[in-house]
């Protein structure tokens, strides 16, 4: 290029800045929501006004991390950089104070009594004749959590003046399970794994650095990295040591490191006949290996068991129960302060047991039985992370347990990638549902937050959706989800409607114009799935292959278990799988029997749940009014109509977008359509076939013919857009 084109060129970039063009500039996501992008021009005075210095006096690794951040942060929102001093020197000075290592928490008398380990405090206050802001904590990884709460305010446009907040995680153990394989590959939809092991320990990629920050900044403190269908070689001492090299990134961060293990490592790793838990010669192996992991990596969180479910082995080979399998890991863990999380999804193909009540049935006479370091982590829903599903009875039937809960923040079964679905919005409504465990009021977010049975122990679990994708999710939307769940870790009670304002403020912008209709289509983006997938209570009609579009058709002999017949129990006269105390399979007598009466009773169950607890006939008439034949066509119809209306808002969104993150979202919304109407049409097909019904007015008839749906997904090998 000529000496006069770079001039050009030069003078372009800066009339353009000047006048604004580029300042939607392209954008691909990396960044999330930790953007930090210049605040408005109005506001930057105010808030230089309270951030003039950061004021640091401790170096533990932490510290540093948490000054890098706020420097970072501070200096590209403010457009000026912040000085990094030792001592209080001016007026909007920010201190970072650690109990017993900072004066100012005394003498301000901050109330850091009751903030536990990884709580803070955010004081506006007068100090050495100084106005400061103090982010305080009993231990570093307080401050460093106060430290993305500080900047959070910014990044939403609320006031740094005059703070008073405090805040501290309901949840202790607050973790992303990565369904990565080793190969670099990830099962169920989450892209490829960001873990380089073939590299690691040697090379650390600067990424695992980026999503502890990610992490950190929504309160997620522990990773168990590797699949829930565990490899052995994990075990292994190469393994170990790159595991160990994960963990010393993670560690200033705050983050634990943990694994998943197999019950038949004592066979395939260490050579012996059995696994037999109570066979002495397991447990001192099992005992020898946790030591040996601690000598990697001292810090170590503990470990993660999927037993006795879809292939993977489990106690029950050996006639022991669940609670056998789990506590000779326990005790193996135990003297190192380590933590076993043990799944509670056990189910076998046995056509004459209701899948969804196994979990209940294997668990529930547990109860008291597991050592006091175990969690037993149970899926949301008692089936497989479907579109809707009643909470699992699991919670609140446990007092003497500790329960977890297990969500797929990848959305598996819910378009993939691409559709736009907020997971906040279902798992706000999973956790305010009342278990009644102890009278009304006792939401599962109070069983899992401890509150109801005072358990000492408690834990939040969530499939990471996170890959090598320069956006990591695949998708901003799905970002949000990633945050979200972060956040209802932190606070399970915690508006899923405010987190996505806050996710939406800090990803994109925060003028209002922006927030409330983004955030009002990321809130009923639940629904739409629901209503084009399977509407009304139906449940697992998803093609049981690859676990994308619709089968509700599907019947593979032997697989009881998975066939969507199964679940929709559709024929000439009605449709539903009838799980009421009365007829069914009492499934619904799981529970507490305040919940159980409303869903036993047609008169009181919600339309949202009648198919999963009732078979009706197809006159059955609905809360609606309608008859369900013409109610359920309904839904799949309004589901389409939904991702309609959300093409349409976003359109609406451009000018406050960047190009690339917009048009990303727009051309997925538009694949949501195709697919939605690929559900839908399917559905009504297939439904239509085995009812015989006139289609209800108003309604066009599918596109393509059974057979066609039937013939596009027995070309459709692995999860992709067929359109
Ligand atoms: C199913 C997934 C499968 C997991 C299983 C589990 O399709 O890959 O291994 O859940 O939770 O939904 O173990």
């Amino acid at each position: 290029m000529s000496a006069f084109r770079i001039f050009a060129c030069a003078i372009c970039v800066a009339v353009a800045t000047l006048i604004g063009i580029g300042r939607a500039s392209a954008e691909d996501g990396h960044e999330l929501w930790l953007r930090y992008r210049p605040v408005a021009d109005a506001a930057t005075a105010a808030y230089r006004q309270s951030a003039s210095e950061l004021v640091v006096t401790d170096n533990s690794p932490t510290i540093a991390v948490t000054q890098a951040e706020l420097v970072k942060g501070l200096s590209a929102m403010l457009g000026k950089p912040l000085p990094v001093v030792s001592a209080v020197t001016q007026d909007g000075a920010i201190m970072l104070a650690v109990t017993g290592k900072a004066k100012v928490i005394s003498d301000l008398r901050l109330p850091v009594a009751g903030l536990g380990n990884e709580g803070f405090v955010i004081r506006s206050a007068t100090w050495q004749n100084h106005k400061v802001t103090v982010i305080a904590g009993n231990t570093d990884v307080g401050v460093l959590y106060g430290a993305f709460r500080y900047l959070r305010q910014i990044q939403t446009a609320q006031s740094t003046a005059n703070l008073n907040i405090s805040d501290k995680p309901r949840v202790q153990i607050r973790v992303l399970n990565h369904w990565d394989v080793l190969g670099r590959g990830s099962a169920n939809s989450a892209g490829q794994s960001i873990w380089d092991w073939p590299k690691l320990p040697a090379w650390k990629d600067p990424l695992y650095t980026d999503y502890a920050r990610a992490n950190a900044s929504i309160g997620i403190n522990a990773v168990v990295p590797n699949q829930i269908n565990a490899d052995p070689v994990m075990l292994s001492p190469m393994y170990l040591r790159k595991l160990a090299a994960l963990a010393d990134v993670l560690r200033p961060y705050g983050i634990k490191m943990y694994l998943s293990v197999q019950v038949t490592s004592p066979m395939t790793v260490g050579g012996l006949k059995t696994a037999d838990p109570l066979d002495p010669a397991v447990k001192k192996w099992w005992a020898d290996k946790v030591s040996e992991i601690y000598t990697y990596i001292p810090d170590f969180g503990g470990l993660l068991v999927k037993a006795d479910s879809e292939g993977e082995p489990g106690p029950q080979s050996y006639q022991r129960t669940q609670a056998d399998g789990a506590n000779v890991l326990a005790d193996a863990l135990k003297p190192h302060g380590g933590i076993l999380f043990w799944r509670a999804f056990v189910y076998s193909n046995d056509p004459k047991w209701d899948r969804v009540k196994q979990a209940y049935d294997t668990f529930k006479p547990l109860d008291g039985k597991f050592r006091d370091n175990v969690i037993v982590q149970v899926k949301n829903g008692p089936l497989d992370f479907q579109p809707r599903e009643p909470f699992s009875p699991l919670f609140g039937a446990t007092p003497k347990t500790n329960i977890g809960m297990e969500v797929e923040v990848v959305k598996e079964y819910l378009g993939g990638a691409t559709h736009l679905f907020y997971l906040g919005a279902y798992w706000e409504e999973v956790l305010q549902a009342d278990t009644y465990a102890k009278g009304k009021g006792s939401t599962v977010a109070s069983v899992i937050d401890g509150s109801v049975f005072k358990n000492k122990l408690t834990g939040f679990a969530g499939v990471a959706n996170i890959g090598t994708d320069r956006d990591w999710c695949g998708s901003t939307f799905n970002q949000a989800n990633w945050y979200s769940f972060g956040r209802l870790t932190w606070d399970p009670h915690a508006s899923a409607r405010a987190i996505a304002e806050d996710w939406a403020a800090m990803t994109f912008t925060p003028d209002k114009a922006f927030v409330g209709p983004v955030v009002d289509m990321m809130m009923a983006s639940r629904e739409a799935d629901v209503d084009f997938m399977m509407p009304l209570g139906l449940h697992h009609q998803f093609a049981t292959g690859h676990h994308y579009g619709p089968e509700p058709w599907g019947n593979t002999a032997g697989r009881e278990d998975w066939n969507p017949v199964n679940y929709n129990r559709a024929d000439k006269d009605g449709i539903g799988y009838d799980r009421t105390t009365a007829t069914g399979t009492n499934y619904a007598g799981q529970y507490k029997p305040q919940v159980a009466a409303v869903f036993n009773d047609l008169k009181r169950i919600d339309d949202k749940d009648l198919l999963w607890f009732h078979h009706v006939s197809w006159d059955y008439k609905t809360k609606a009014g309608l008859p369900v034949w013409d109610d359920l066509v309904r839904h799949y119809d309004r589901g389409v109509g939904e991702v309609v209306a959300m093409e349409k808002i976003w359109a609406e969104m451009k000018p406050y977008v960047d190009t690339d993150r917009f048009a990303k979202t727009t051309v997925f919304l538009q694949m949501q359509e195709k697919e939605a109407k690929w559900w839908r049409d399917s559905s009504i097909a297939y439904f239509q076939s085995v009812s015989g019904r006139p289609l209800p007015e108003g309604i066009a008839p599918p596109e393509h013919s059974l057979d066609w749906y039937k013939e596009l997904n027995t070309s459709l090998k692995v999860p992709v857009y067929p359109f």
